[in-house]
Order: structure tokens, then C-alpha cells, then sequence
């Protein structure tokens, strides 16, 4: 390891103990930034990394309700208000039995790379519960979504902090939680993104990760003269990211033949065409079942307890979590001839395993350029907000696209080898990187 990012990674560590995801995620950066710093002085002397490293300001609050039997529950509630240079904090909100404060650092530290690179003025945060939707009655989820917003609405607003969905959180979670803001400020603002249509969201929004996650592939397959026509394609989880990354690469002509859950995954070698996709949504998004039941439907195998990274792809779509793609996954996914891996999930490839993949020289995206569709279109959702003026699915689209474009370029510009090669870790750290540290050196030391 190089010394400088070795002893980078000390201090961190010493810093932020057992935070392990966030360590992995300081780290993949550090080892792109630091050669950069090293040659951009500036950035040096003004300790733009440290600081940038140093959430701006960490909420952790208690969110006590009532479930359905009338027994008091205590959640625990967290916003990470990572930096502020290019504009408000943005980002997500989690609620899986996993969170906790590591997890949140790691993924507010990828928003603000990733929400730069979209060209948009967002700054960066994250945040979420340890709060677990699985098995709780509607009721129940809004009862906890409203205990949540009476604490974080005090420290969010349009102009200084505006959350989204992200796992567990999606447009029913977003409208609980809305209803509550407006009810408790007397204010309808676009303090959220990721609302329903009628109440002030964007068309494209819920469609925007998945489908930027393929825009992403599409122009990394280009750079090869080759596109998704034909290909045979393994897409991880079954939620709001999954789903829509089926349905584009439908449109374009690729064949999904896996999606999975935290249960298991199915394997459909027909592909899971439009028809069966629509049976997926309801499947999960108003019935919340389990992706096991596709199998029975649609007489196909489901493995339980494992991964799709053993079926052999083309192309390769995790869209579920942080780190469900191993070295083991990676070293059978190359073996298996996969030639293009695009991130729809944050950070779910391990360190050893981006490394195969770069090794043997795949196109691969991660997430923080891969998945920036989803906060774009919620950066586009803010400027309809402001304008109080909606427009059609094809501008949004059309937007989309050109942001994933753009980003695609600026990992070319800042990520292309000597020997030719992309590599879009490289691109995306420093693409992201550069705005905000000139922003961060203008405002001074704040
Ligand atoms: P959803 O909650 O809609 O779906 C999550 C899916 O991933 C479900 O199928 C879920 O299975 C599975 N999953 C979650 N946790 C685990 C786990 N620990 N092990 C195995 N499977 C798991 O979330 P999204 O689709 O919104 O998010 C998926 C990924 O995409 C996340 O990494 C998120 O951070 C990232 N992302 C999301 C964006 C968005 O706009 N929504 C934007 C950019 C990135 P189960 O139902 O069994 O839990
Ligand atoms: O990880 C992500 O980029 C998201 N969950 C979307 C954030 C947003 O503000 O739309």
C-alpha cells in the first residue's frame, strides 16, 4: 500500500473505530485521491480529505411508537449531514435492521462524490433507522414514519437538507413521512424527493436508478462498439432498483435471468420478460412477498441462502446491498465470460473483488457513477419544485440520460490509463472530487 494513504487510513481508523464499511469506502477513494492531491498541492495544505472525511454535522435521535398490539417500540433515528459546498445536503434514507452510524457515514461519504458528479449543486448526507418494515402492518409503518419526521424536521428543509428513499424507504414510507413535515412546519416544500405525482414529485424518479444504471452500461459497452442487444444479464435484489434496471434492459433488447432477496435468488433462463416484471412489483410492492414465489409461478429454480453470481451473464447489475459481490463471486463471474459490471447498489463489490474485475480488465462502473441517476432525477424533481412546474417523462428522460453521459465522459477524462484502459474507479473519485474541493477552497476553512 502506498505510505501516504496507509498512514491516511490510520488516522481514520483511529478515528472513526468499528466502522468498517466506512473505512472500505474512505479507502477506495483515499487510493485514487491521494496520488491527485499529491500532484494538486493546494488541495494539500487546505486538508480538503480530512475535512472531507469529517461529517459537517451528525443527528442520532430516539423514535419511540406504538405497534399494532399497543406495546411501546424505540427505534433508533440518524441523519449524517456529510458537506454542504455544492448545495443542501442529499440523499437517502435507510431503514434495515442494519443501520447503524458506520453504515450511514460510508453511504453519506459516496453521496457527496456521486451527488457532484451529476453536475447538480447537491451537497451530501444520508440517514435512516435501524427501523425494520418486514412484517410491520401499514399502520404500523406510518405510525414510525411520523415518530421519525417529528425529530428530523427540525433540522431539514428545502434549502438546507432534503432526504429520498433508499432501502425500505419508498414512495409509501416518502408520503407518511411528507404528511407529517407539512403537518407539524405548515409548509408544502420540496423537503423530500421521491414523492407521488399528484403531491409535487417527478416523473422518472421512481424509474431513475435503474435505468441509469443501464444508460451507464450502455455507454460503457459503446466505448467497445458493442450495446445490451442479445446480452444475458444477472440482476441482484428484487426492489426498486432491480426492477426498473429489468425493465430497460428489456427495452433494450437484453435478456434478465435472475433477481433475487435477502432469502435467496431465482434463476429464470427464459428471462423475465415485461409480463412476469409487472407480477415481480405487485409481488413486492404491494403484496411484499418473497422473490422465492417466483420460482413456483413460474416453475423455475430458486436457491436459498445464495447469490446469482454463479449463473453465467454477460452482464452483471448488483442491486441489493454493500459487499454481495465477493473475490469467490468475481473470480466465477469472469470465469463465466461477464464482461460489464454496473452498480446499482452502493458499494457492493469488495475491495478484492473490484480488483479481479479490474485485473481482467471488465467495464466496470461503481456505484457512486453507476446509480447517480436516482439522486439526479431527485436533484431534477428539486429544480420542478422550485420552478412549481412539472415536466413530461421524455424532458426528465431525455435529462437523465445526458447527466449519465456526462458522468460516463468525466470518468473518462479523469480514469483513462496510460495503456488505454478505464478505469472508472479512478474517474469517478477524482470527477467528483475536483468540484468540491475548488468549492471547499473558496469558502475557506469552515
Ligand atoms: P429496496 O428496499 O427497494 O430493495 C432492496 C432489495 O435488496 C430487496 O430485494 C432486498 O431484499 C435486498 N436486500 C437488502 N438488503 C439485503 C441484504 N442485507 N442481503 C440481501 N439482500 C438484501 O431498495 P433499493 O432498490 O432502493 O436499493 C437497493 C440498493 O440500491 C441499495 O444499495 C441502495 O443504497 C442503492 N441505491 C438506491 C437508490 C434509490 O434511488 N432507491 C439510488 C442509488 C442507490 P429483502 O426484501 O429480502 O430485504
Ligand atoms: O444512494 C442514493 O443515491 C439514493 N438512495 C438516492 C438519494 C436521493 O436523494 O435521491
Amino acid at each position: 500500500m502506498d505510505p501516504k494513504v496507509e498512514q491516511f487510513m490510520a488516522m481514520i481508523k483511529a478515528k472513526n473505530p468499528a466502522q468498517p464499511e466506512f473505512h472500505q469506502a474512505v479507502h477506495e477513494v483515499a487510493e485514487s485521491l491521494i496520488p491527485f492531491i499529491e500532484e494538486n498541492p493546494k488541495y494539500k495544505h487546505a486538508k480538503i480529505l480530512e475535512r472531507m472525511t469529517e461529517p459537517e454535522r451528525i443527528i442520532i435521535f430516539r423514535v419511540p411508537w406504538i405497534n399494532d398490539k399497543g406495546g411501546v417500540e424505540i427505534n433508533r433515528g440518524f441523519r449524517v449531514e456529510m458537506n454542504s459546498a455544492i448545495g443542501p445536503y442529499k440523499g437517502g434514507l435507510r431503514f434495515h435492521p442494519t443501520v447503524n452510524l458506520g453504515i450511514l457515514k460510508f453511504l453519506a461519504f459516496e453521496q457527496v462524490l456521486k451527488n457532484s458528479l451529476t453536475t447538480l449543486p447537491m451537497g451530501g448526507g444520508k440517514g435512516g433507522s435501524d427501523f425494520d418494515p418486514k412484517g410491520k402492518s401499514d399502520n404500523e409503518v406510518m405510525r414510525f414514519c411520523q415518530s421519525f419526521m417529528t425529530e428530523l424536521q427540525r433540522h431539514i428543509g428545502p434549502d438546507t437538507d432534503v432526504p429520498a428513499g433508499d432501502i425500505g424507504v419508498g414512495g409509501r414510507e416518502i408520503g407518511y413521512m411528507f404528511g407529517q413535515y407539512k403537518r407539524i412546519r405548515n409548509e408544502f416544500t420540496g423537503v423530500l424527493t421521491g414523492k407521488a405525482l399528484e403531491w409535487g414529485g417527478s416523473l422518472i424518479r421512481p424509474e431513475a436508478t435503474g435505468y441509469g444504471a443501464v444508460y451507464f452500461a450502455q455507454e460503457m459497452l459503446n466505448t467497445k462498439g458493442d450495446s445490451l442487444e442479445g446480452k444475458t444479464v444477472a440482476v441482484s435484489g428484487s426492489g426498486n432498483v432491480a426492477q426498473f434496471t429489468t425493465q430497460k434492459v428489456n427495452e433494450l433488447g437484453g435478456k434478465v435471468v435472475t433477481l433475487s432477496d435477502s432469502g435467496g435468488f431465482i434463476h429464470d433462463p427464459n428471462g423475465i420478460d415485461d409480463e412476469k416484471l409487472a407480477w415481480v412489483m405487485d409481488l413486492k410492492n404491494i403484496r411484499r412477498g418473497r422473490i422465492s414465489e417466483y420460482a413456483q409461478k413460474y416453475s423455475c429454480e430458486y436457491y436459498e441462502g445464495k447469490r446469482p453470481w454463479g449463473i453465467p451473464c454477460d452482464v452483471a447489475f448488483p442491486s441489493a446491498t454493500e459487499n454481495e459481490v465477493n473475490k469467490e463471486d468475481a473470480e466465477v463471474l469472469v470465469k463465466n465470460g461477464c464482461k460489464v459490471i454496473s452498480e446499482g447498489a452502493n458499494m457492493p463489490s469488495t475491495p478484492d473483488a473490484i480488483e479481479i474485475y479490474q485485473n481482467n480488465k471488465l467495464l466496470y462502473g461503481p456505484g457512486k457513477a453507476a446509480n447517480a441517476g436516482g439522486v439526479a432525477v431527485s436533484g431534477l424533481e428539486m429544480t420542478q419544485n422550485s420552478m412549481r412546474l412539472p415536466w413530461s417523462r421524455e424532458e426528465v428522460d431525455q435529462r437523465l440520460q445526458t447527466i449519465m453521459k456526462n458522468i460516463h465522459a468525466s470518468c473518462v477524462e479523469f480514469g483513462t490509463e496510460s495503456g488505454g484502459y478505464i478505469n472508472y474507479v479512478n474517474g469517478a473519485n477524482i470527477g467528483g472530487f475536483v468540484k468540491i474541493a475548488n468549492a471547499m477552497l473558496a469558502q475557506g476553512v469552515v
